[in-house]
């Protein structure tokens, strides 16, 4: 692998202390993340990482087309249900876990693409409902080509985002903290494939540009839980774990039609509107 990025100074990777529900616990509530859970084999991560490449494929390399994919396909849908990474998210939010969205964030080789330090909970209407993110790695994530970074215990404090004009900013809207936090405060979360960050909607994270010739590629998703008032436009989302009814506007889907291929792509294509940049 070729590496030229230009921090080399090596940091300290966060990962789970042991693998007990209740050390994550107690882990998350203090530095609002925990990271290196493993929830799924290599093997399986490899293959998914091959459908996601038919996806781009398709689609010529447009990286919009990337989003709700758990809405499509089987690989997609069994991901997010994953049961390892519920039973994480379960300690958190507790047993009724909706699942919103999901999106693969994928950074080409050398792609000067970057997202700026934000919090999840700026970029969305959900004010203070318990909510969790997770990020799970498809590829190998490492600080060269983009990993997630985070600042430790900043979810414990709210911080005003303004939006600015960013043409490599990777998600659609380009929200971001009016200060950066202090390079001595962060902490970057290098992930082997299969392995998860779970991490609250408050905490502070961005990626940096690629400086490796290894794709990098993600899978984030956002779980919510009945707490949730109300959406404003009509939305699909999993019921993955529990009994609670759907908020205001959303209907639970709870399998994936038995499409084409092809039908797939035009309805991954249609919500995703990828005639847009
Ligand atoms: O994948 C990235 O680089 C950023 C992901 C992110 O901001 C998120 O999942 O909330």
């Amino acid at each position: 692998m070729q590496v030229c990025y230009p921090h080399s100074t090596a940091r300290k990777t966060y990962c789970v202390i042991d693998n007990t529900i209740s050390s994550f616990k107690e882990q998350y509530l203090k530095d609002g993340f925990v990271s290196g859970i493993q929830v799924e084999s290599l093997e399986k991560m490899n293959s998914i990482k091959g459908e996601v490449e038919n996806i781009i494929a398709h689609f010529h390399n447009n990286r919009s087309a990337l989003r709700q994919c758990h809405q499509y396909f089987q690989w997609a849908y069994d991901l997010v249900n994953n049961d390892v990474m519920l039973d994480h998210v379960e300690a958190v939010l507790g047993p009724d876990i909706f699942i919103r969205a999901s999106m693969v964030l994928l950074k080409f080789p050398y792609s000067p693409s970057v997202v700026l330090w934000h919090s999840d909970n700026a970029y969305s209407t959900m004010g203070e409902t318990p909510c969790v993110s997770a990020w799970i790695a498809i590829s190998e994530v490492t600080r060269a080509n983009g990993c997630l970074k985070v600042v430790p215990g900043s979810h414990t404090q709210t911080f005003p985002h303004h939006t600015v004009v960013n043409e490599n900013h990777q998600l659609r809207t380009c929200l971001t903290t009016v200060e950066e936090p202090d390079e001595k405060d962060v902490a970057y979360l290098e992930l082997d494939p299969g392995q998860m960050i779970l991490f609250d909607p408050f905490l502070l994270h961005a990626s940096d540009r690629s400086y490796s010739d290894v794709p990098r590629i993600g899978f984030s998703i956002r779980f919510m839980t009945p707490d949730f008032p109300s959406v404003n436009k009509k939305e699909q989302w999993v019921r993955a774990r529990g009994l609670a009814n759907a908020p205001k506007n959303v209907r639970f889907f709870d399998r994936i039609e038995g499409e084409t291929l092809d039908e797939k792509y035009a309805h991954l294509e249609k919500y995703n509107l990828i005639t847009e940049k």
